[in-house]
């Protein structure tokens, strides 16, 4: 007769682990729908339009021996003005901070020749990087199973990746092996953030980001990438009142200006819908949003706009 099985049992011995992931990638492939899928809520915008983080946003994941300081970072990219330069400044500097590098990629992109320009990008940046990297191959729910297989082996051969994980950020698939992988890869550690703080990102920021991730959904072209928000008060809700917001939409151009105004106000009134609607979601409050667009020539290679962005570490 063979012995019962008794279930194994969490001992006192479970190391507690803890530390800085990186999330490091092209733009677009699924870094901020990532972080939000980890954080069970929104912290970071996402659109389908490359280069819409340029901040980093952080976030933490709890479990019950381990808690994971993420770091969402701008789409590494060729580089040309100042802010994208300052975006790109900003994810490389996470890779110094880092535990584990995350590398998220989109599994989409398959055919050798991209292969092969994306390996000849990355393995500059990947060469700075001397702690283990593992490599997430995102958005897999549009891929063929064919498909999967050479491009896994495509990757192993370009990287000595401590794993190679294929997921899906937007549905959910394979994000607990994921975090299993990254746990297994961090070092024993202090529980560094109370349990109860998803992120260190201010309301303020993130109401200036849902405004910006708006103008990303609704605008095309140039436009959003010449469009920065600012947040010019931030009133807490008094008396049951609701929170008072003014904001401005910065633009390089008069004939952007025109674009976000839309004709007859069409276009800001439904920025400020959108955004309204998901601001007082997130505050659980209602919200008074004003918004105001302002020219600012060339902002985008502006130091001290730059700054007031937190995109400039000068
Ligand atoms: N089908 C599918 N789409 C995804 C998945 N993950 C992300 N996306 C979509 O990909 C687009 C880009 O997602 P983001 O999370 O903004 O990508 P990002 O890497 O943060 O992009 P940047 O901030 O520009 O560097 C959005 O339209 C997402 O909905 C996925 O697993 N499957
Ligand atoms: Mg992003």
């Amino acid at each position: 007769m063979t012995e019962p099985q008794t279930p194994e049992k969490k001992t006192d011995a479970t190391p507690y682990r803890s530390g800085v992931i990186a999330i490091i990638g092209p733009p677009n492939a699924g870094k901020s729908t990532l972080l939000n899928h980890f954080l069970g809520q929104k912290i970071a915008i996402v659109t389908p339009k490359p280069q819409t983080t340029r901040n980093r946003i952080l976030g933490i994941l709890n479990g019950e021996s381990y808690q994971i300081i993420l770091l969402d970072t701008p789409g590494l990219h060729k580089p040309r003005e100042l802010l994208n330069r300052e975006m790109v400044r900003i994810a490389l500097d996470t890779l110094a901070e880092a535990d584990v590098v995350l590398f998220l990629a989109d599994a989409q992109v398959n055919k050798p020749e991209k292969l092969e320009k994306l390996g000849n990008e990355f393995a500059e940046y990947l060469r700075q990087v001397t702690c283990p990297v593992v490599l997430a191959l995102n958005k897999v729910d549009r891929l063929d199973k064919t498909q999967l297989l050479p491009l896994m082996e495509w990757y192993a051969d370009f990287y000595p990746f401590a794993a190679v994980l294929p997921i899906s950020a937007l549905h959910g698939d394979g994000a607990d092996l994921l975090v299993d992988e990254l746990v297994r890869l961090l070092p024993e550690g202090p529980q560094y953030y109370p349990d109860d703080i998803p992120t260190d990102a201010t309301e303020r920021f993130i109401a200036a980001e849902i405004i910006r991730e708006k103008v990303f959904l609704l605008t095309r072209e140039e436009v959003p990438y010449s469009t920065a928000v600012m947040i010019d008060s931030f009133q807490e809700s008094v008396d049951n009142r609701p929170v008072v917001i003014h904001a401005t939409i910065l633009v390089e151009q008069p004939s952007q200006k025109g674009i976000i105004i839309g004709r007859k106000g069409a276009m800001l009134a439904e920025i400020r819908k959108k955004a309204v609607l998901e601001i007082a979601r997130m505050l659980d409050q209602r919200v008074s949003l004003r918004l105001w667009v302002k020219v600012k020539k060339k902002w985008t290679s502006n130091e001290q706009i730059l700054r007031e962005l937190g995109l400039s570490k000068s």
